[in-house]
């Protein structure tokens, strides 16, 4: 398939834009590097060093003999260009992961807040727009996120994929309807997810748009098969307090020998999927798209649930890392019940990548091969959801200190 991958330069969309380039896709890359110039901004870098875009698609093309084309676009602000692209490409699939999408950074401060919207819902309904003006049939598959349902709000009732069937009281009697599931976004960055369903609901149906939104967990791993073909293509690895994701943080932290970092008790239960798997469930969504005229196409893309917890404890039971309580930047629940169906992707034949000893193996070598280049300032998260919540650095000073 003619392939476009929005934010193909990011830490889901390099791999997957490598992994379905090896797969015989042909495939270009749409990016505005906006993620690099974030770590500019933050001054912290990827732990792995990662290559400029151009040295990463030659290295690919060494390595596989498979060109990626590469086009740097703002979805949000370059609107004409983007339809131009659309009309000259002819994609058969656009894979959309260009978004801005760190909760904490999206928490950071009143400019984080309105950059994020500004940036993801405009780039996402500039791209509905633009697939409509340019008479194009592609089939869009948008990488959502499992926080767009929110935690705890169904207790341990499974979270269905995306449409929940609810029964309205009338005077004649009870209406089964099916309705998109009900948005509890925890963060502004998960807002804008909500606000993107909304969107894909309204040109699914006006327009006869194919679209698939995957709710996508937490990603953890670092290195698919393709891009541990060559230095050059590693992907990138985030540890720091707005971008790293709770599992790799704290394999890394255990790499330096820094405490683990849990969130209040840690009884927050997550959904996670590998990268590997990732890549792969893009796959399976272009090649099944939705009928056109039927609503979006919803499919959890998770393998697995955990408690943060649990987590810190296989790590440190693994590498014997110290876990330190902290108090938690977030506004979220100390504890929930987390139940997740995700039986669409294992029906279209995933085969799930779940976290054991030997993968975490693979991120643990990543975080030791690289340890010299993290900067133990950055680790701590300090983007905090309301001014004035304590954030872990006193505690965390006093732990260390051995205090
Ligand atoms: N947490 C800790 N310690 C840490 C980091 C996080 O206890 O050092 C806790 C957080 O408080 C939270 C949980 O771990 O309860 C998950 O945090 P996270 O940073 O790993 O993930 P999150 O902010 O939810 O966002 C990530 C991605 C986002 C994606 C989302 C999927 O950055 O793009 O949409 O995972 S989900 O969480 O399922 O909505």
């Amino acid at each position: 398939m003619r392939v476009l991958v929005l934010g193909g330069d990011g830490f889901c969309g390099w791999p997957t834009s490598l992994y379905l380039s090896d797969r015989g896709h042909d495939v270009t890359i749409l990016d505005n590097l906006s993620r690099r110039n974030i770590d500019n901004e933050l001054e912290v870098q990827s732990l792995t060093p990662i290559r400029p875009v151009g040295e990463r698609l030659l290295a690919w093309r060494e390595v596989s003999g498979r060109e990626i084309g590469f086009i740097n676009l703002n979805l949000a602000t370059e609107y004409d260009r983007l339809v131009r692209v659309i009309e000259e490409i002819q994609p058969e699939a656009i894979v959309h992961f260009a978004e801005q999408r760190a909760a904490p950074y999206s928490m950071r401060s009143v400019k984080t807040k309105r950059y994020t919207v500004d940036n993801n819902v405009r780039a996402t309904h500039n791209l509905l727009v633009a697939l409509v003006a340019a008479g194009s049939h592609a089939t869009l598959a948008h990488l959502g996120t499992m926080g767009v349902y929110g935690y705890g709000w169904s207790g341990s009732a499974p979270i269905p994929e995306g449409y929940l069937t609810v029964k309205v009281p009338t005077p004649d009697g009870d209406l089964e309807r099916e309705i998109l599931h009900p948005a509890n976004p925890g963060s502004v960055y998960h807002m804008t997810k909500t606000l993107d369903q909304l969107m894909f609901a309204f040109y699914a149906k006006n327009d006869g748009l194919q679209i698939t939104d995957l709710h996508q967990g937490i990603v953890w791993g670092t290195q698919t098969d393709q891009t541990a073909k060559d230095e050059r293509l590693v992907n990138r690895f985030d540890y720091d307090g707005d971008y790293g994701t709770v599992l790799n943080r704290f394999l890394m932290q255990a790499a330096i020998g820094h405490p683990l970092t849990v969130h209040g008790s840690g009884g927050q239960t997550r959904a996670f999927i590998h990268i590997k798997d990732t890549a792969r469930c893009i796959e399976i969504a272009i090649t099944n798209p939705p009928q056109p005229g039927s609503q979006p196409m919803v499919l959890n893309q998770i393998t697995e649930t955990h408690r943060v917890a649990d987590l810190a404890k296989i790590v440190s039971e693994i590498t014997g890392a110290q876990i330190a309580n902290l108090p938690n930047p977030r506004r979220e629940a100390d504890e929930n019940d987390l139940v997740v169906l995700n039986e669409q992707f294992l029906a279209l034949g995933l085969n799930p990548t779940t976290l054991s000893n030997g993968l975490l193996d693979e991120v643990t070598q990543i975080a030791n091969k690289y340890r010299h280049r993290v900067d133990p300032t950055k680790i701590i998260a300090r983007s905090v959801w309301r001014e004035g919540m304590e954030t872990a650095d006193d505690l965390l000073t006093e732990i260390i200190d051995g205090k």
